[in-house]
């Protein structure tokens, strides 16, 4: 048996915001454990105040830690350049101190940034790419072995050669969701310290958007069994806590019969949830259903209402799907304030060559959407309020847009970091000749000024949303 310890970028205890465990390592830990090794998850923010604890005496905090757990490995997960950051700056107080500890990373950013991670962390051993269950399992297998645990007999990896060179491995294919084990709720440290539960009822998303990552690690789009995802909202209801459960899925409500089925299992657990959808893909019309089975607020990635950026993104393709898209986006905003859900609409203008009438299109569409809100709230007596996210644009590592940065410069967008630096995110500055950096961040401000925030609404927002790790972005 193999002792395996996961950890993570601690999350900041904060006023706003609950503590949410990481699905990423209770479904590895579980799959580990059912292969008779032993796992540990060592969570940071359930052992220290993180935010009264500078970075340096969580890291020193961590470090004992893990060396009183003495793992044979230590698996650590990358989703952001800032975690990679934390990763790099962990590996080199750790390694000193347990220079056998076979160390590991994973996950969404940790991926394509293999190469530039191994080379800049001497003391990590390996990155597992993608879905991790089978690399995992097999250094876990090797090492129980008596075996050298990282080498070319383990499927999707990076890792130094012999010869020092940095050598990938195969993948080879994930388990389906129904062959990993139930939800190993029993990993969880201390988890009367969670308030909030990342949970999937599917991975992966049939859409490819330039400006999204989630293909890297997630190919396919893979539906969680009803059967399976019945028994472990059971296991979690039986588990006894009240958290509120956040449906992670990059994309819910891609198929009606479906969404419908997932609503009788959720309306009959203690849950109440958050899902995250696109304005074109979750019917209006099962608003109501979502809002009795426990939806309080719903995030659609809405990015822009003009059809050249839309284009651009690879949101929509044609004419006729655009009008569909600002057509249901209409009718999200109306079901959602008749059904009593709170929606957020994320808007990502300006991206890369944006036009000043892309932002005034966007605007006027969001003015559109407020009226339409308020006028809705005024005939169904409901006022769950609703927020528009401005986000400034990221080129995210494995994306077809970070990908073809020369194209995007091409069409005149600027950005301030040096992509050779891959701990770094590279953030949009310019987004083209017509809107400078200026002009960005005042579209932003008008954009998050239309919030309607009611005191339904920032209980919600409260409540459901996760506190944002220690270190943030940048
Ligand atoms: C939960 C979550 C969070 C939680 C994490 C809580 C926690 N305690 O873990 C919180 C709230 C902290 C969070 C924060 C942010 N998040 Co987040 N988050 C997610 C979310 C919704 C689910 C993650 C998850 O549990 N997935 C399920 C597990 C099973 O999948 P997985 O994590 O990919 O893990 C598999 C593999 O990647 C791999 N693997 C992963 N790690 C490791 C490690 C090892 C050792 C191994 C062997 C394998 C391995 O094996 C796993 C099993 O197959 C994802 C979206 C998604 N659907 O994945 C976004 C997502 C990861 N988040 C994202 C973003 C952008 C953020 C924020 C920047 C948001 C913000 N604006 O502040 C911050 C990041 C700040 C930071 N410094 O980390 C993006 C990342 C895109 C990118 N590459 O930039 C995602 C993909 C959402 C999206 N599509 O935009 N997030
Ligand atoms: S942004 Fe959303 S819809 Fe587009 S590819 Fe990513 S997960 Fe799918």
């Amino acid at each position: 048996m193999a002792r395996v310890c996961f950890s993570n970028v601690p999350l900041l205890k904060t006023c706003i915001g609950g503590l949410c465990p990481s699905l990423t390592f209770i479904q590895l830990g579980g799959y580990l454990q059912a292969h008779g090794h032993e796992v540990i998850i060592h969570d940071v923010a359930v052992e220290l105040d993180t935010q009264a604890h500078t970075m340096d005496e969580i890291l020193d905090h961590m470090v004992r830690r893990i060396v009183e757990i003495a793992p044979d490995i230590l698996g650590l997960s990358a989703k952001v350049p800032a975690d990679g950051r934390f990763t790099r700056d962990l590996i080199a107080r750790l390694r000193p101190t347990l220079p056998g500890l076979v160390i590991i990373a994973g996950g969404i950013w940790a991926t394509p940034a293999d190469v530039p991670l191994l080379e800049a962390i001497e003391g990590l051993d390996a990155v597992v790419r993608g879905e991790g269950e089978r690399g995992v399992l097999a250094i876990a297998d090797r090492i129980d072995a008596g075996e050298v645990p990282i080498g070319p007999e383990v499927p999707g990896i990076s890792y130094r050669d012999e010869a020092g060179q940095i050598s990938q491995t195969p993948s080879a294919p994930p388990p389906r969701p129904e062959a990993l084990p139930p939800l190993a709720l029993d990993l969880m440290p201390s988890p009367d310290s969670y308030t909030i539960f990342p949970f999937l009822t599917s991975k992966g998303c049939p859409f490819d958007c330039t400006f999204c990552s989630e293909k890297v690690i997630f190919p396919q789009h893979i539906e969680t069994p009803l059967a399976r995802l019945e028994a472990d909202l059971k296991r979690l209801d039986d588990f006894g806590r009240d958290y509120y459960l956040w449906l992670s899925d990059p994309l819910f409500g891609l198929d009606a019969q479906r969404t419908e089925a997932i609503c009788a299992l959720l309306g009959r657990s203690r849950f109440d949830f958050l899902l995250e959808s696109r304005v074109d893909v979750l019917r209006p019309q099962q608003l109501p259903l979502l809002s009795e089975a426990g939806c309080e607020v719903i995030y659609f990635g809405l990015e822009s209402a003009s059809f050249e950026t839309l284009k651009r993104l690879n949101k929509v393709r044609t004419r006729a799907a655009f009008e569909r898209y600002l057509d249901m986006a209409r009718a999200q905003i109306v079901g959602c304030m008749e059904a009593d859900i709170t929606p957020i609409f994320g808007v990502l203008n300006p991206v890369p060559g944006d036009t000043l009438e892309d932002l005034r299109l966007t605007y006027a569409f969001l003015k559109e959407l407020e009226a339409l809100a308020i006028d809705a709230c005024h005939r169904s007596g409901e006022d769950p309020g609703f927020h528009f996210y401005s986000f400034q644009y990221r080129f995210i590592r494995g994306s077809d847009d970070f990908n073809q940065l020369d194209e995007m410069a091409a069409r005149g967008a600027t950005w301030l970091q040096d992509p050779s630096d891959a701990f770094r995110d590279i953030v949009l500055h310019d987004a083209s000749p017509e809107i400078p950096f200026e002009v960005a961040m005042d579209f932003h401000k008008k954009v998050s000024a239309l919030v309607r925030s009611t005191p339904i609404g920032f209980a919600r927002m409260r409540r459901s949303f996760p506190s944002q790790p220690k270190g943030g972005l940048g």
